[in-house]
């Protein structure tokens, strides 16, 4: 493949987002050209990375899926504050080849500025090779599934961007110019195809990291000038650990949720579905990279216990002379990227402290796998049929939940409906700012299981609130569960 050319942003759904919006996206097996390479793929809209849907709080949405895959599918709106039943968010339908789901998207009024995502939640229920234990059959076409991990790692996820986190900035950073980079990695077979069965999906193998679908593009910005990059990790599995080389990222923004503190870093670890909203800033003229550092997801890779990626270039950065559109100027100082802007929060739309809340209730979620194929939450593989938890929560009610890694892997938590404070890592209290709705749980070191202490509220919507790993192969061979969320009697 080939690097080196302009980047693109991903294609936009719609461009406008009048009160009441009607997109259709088309699920279908295409040829992409990734960097020069022609490579078969699942895609929406013939678009490997999937076209970004622009909403903003207060509108109607009407989504349809035209489903035009030989398997079935569906869509799961990830990080969004909608409801989890009828034709919501609920990833219960199931979209049969050839069929059309129209999806009802109203997006509250206080759903937050920031960066979300789409992508494929087809569960298989009764599938034929998603749970173990079970035998692959030849399933005719019309009743196959091929479950999320395949379906993501073929193509089939997106971008959402939420009003503008722009606005919620000081006045001078507003008019600057934002990007989106999508992050997907892919797996190309011999027969140039990422397509299940054909296309091999395996965390632990070689990959190619993409950016929006390209190859090692190149971004190019003006001496001082400052960007806001929106992030999104939108692959299957793969954990990355962002780094632009001389620089710092400001973070305003993380899964959605504007910053209590917004704060400096100079890497981030984004496990599978994390988003970052960050400025940078180009420092004198001349080139960087942007790259994921080496990570390890566990302590021995080799032997089924974690995965181990290196370190890998992803998007050059070219910095010419001229003037940044808007923003203060940077005092430019080393060639390439420079130390990112100081903002004060908290910013507008963040979310209040939950650490001092009285707990309504406290559950325990324990992950574990047995280093090959089984994965499970509190001791069981997900069903369909029978919530985590016997007990409902109940609307208006703040609960504490601890989640214990026993296995020797990060598992990366996500809960659907809506984001969750993280309280402690592993004993260790975290910052005031962190709102997230996935978590990495680290793995257990010499027998003691890594532990993540997190708070959420259940501002509104009832019904079945989905929480699973989001390395989507676990998700599919059975981590993952749901709990009942009843209104207050
Ligand atoms: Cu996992």
């Amino acid at each position: 493949m080939v690097p080196g050319a302009a980047l693109m942003e991903p294609p936009d759904l719609n461009t406008a987002t009048p009160k009441e919006l009607t997109v259709q996206l088309t699920a279908v097996q295409k040829e992409v050209m990734i960097s020069g390479k022609k490579v078969l793929a699942e895609t929406y809209n013939g678009s490997l990375v999937g076209p970004t849907l622009h909403v903003v709080p207060g509108q109607r949405v009407t989504l349809k899926l035209a489903n035009h895959l030989g398997t079935s599918t569906n869509l799961h709106y990830h990080g969004m504050h909608l409801s989890p039943k009828g034709s919501a968010d609920n990833i219960d339908l199931s979209v049969k080849p050839g069929q059309i789901q129209t999806y009802h998207l109203d997006i509250p009024a206080n759903q937050e500025p920031g960066t979300y995502w789409y992508h494929d939640h087809e569960m298989c229920d009764g599938n034929d090779r998603s749970m173990p234990g079970m035998t692959m059959s030849p399933a005719p076409a019309n009743v196959r599934c091929n479950g999320t991990e395949s379906q993501i790692g073929a193509g089939l996820s997106g971008t959402i961007i939420v009003g503008d986190s722009r606005e919620t900035l000081p006045p001078a950073y507003r008019g600057i110019t934002a990007r989106t980079l999508a992050l997907k990695d892919t797996q190309i077979s011999s027969s140039s195809s990422i397509v299940y069965p054909d296309g091999v999906l395996e965390p632990a193998s070689p990959t190619v990291r993409l950016v929006n679908g390209q190859y090692q593009p190149t971004l190019t910005m003006k001496a001082g000038e400052t960007q806001l990059w929106r992030i999104a990790n939108e692959g299957y599995a793969i954990a990355y650990d962002l780094q632009l080389d001389g620089a710092t990222f400001t973070v305003v923004n993380q899964d959605g949720i504007p910053a209590a503190a917004p704060t400096r870093a100079k890497h981030l670890l984004m496990p599978p579905g994390r988003r970052f909203d960050v400025l940078v800033t180009a420092g004198a003229t001349g080139s960087t990279w942007l790259r994921t550092l080496a990570h390890k997801t566990g302590p021995d890779p080799f032997n089924g216990a974690g995965d181990e990626y290196p370190d890998t270039p992803l998007m050059k950065v070219n910095v010419q002379q001229g003037s940044g559109n808007g923003g203060p100027a940077a005092t430019a100082g080393r060639p390439g990227m420079t130390t990112s802007p100081q903002i004060a929060g908290p910013l507008p739309g963040s979310h209040p402290d939950l650490s001092k809340e009285p707990i309504a209730r406290s559950r325990s979620i324990v992950l574990n796998d047995d280093g090959g194929n089984n994965f499970w939450i509190n001791g069981k593989l997900f069903d369909h049929t029978k919530p985590t938890f016997a007990e409902p929560a109940t609307l208006g009610t703040v609960e504490e939940w601890t989640l214990t890694n026993k296995a020797h892997q990060n598992h990366p938590f996500h809960l659907h409906v809506a984001p969750f404070q993280v309280l402690s890592v592993n004993g260790v209290a975290q910052p005031r700012a962190d709102y997230m709705d996935g978590v990495s749980v680290p793995h257990a070191v010499n027998g003691k299981p890594g532990k993540v202490v997190i708070r959420m509220r259940f501002t509104d919507f009832t019904g079945k609130w989905f929480f699973h790993c989001h390395i989507t192969g676990h998700e599919d061979t059975g981590m993952m569960g749901y709990l009942n969320v009843i209104a207050a009697r």
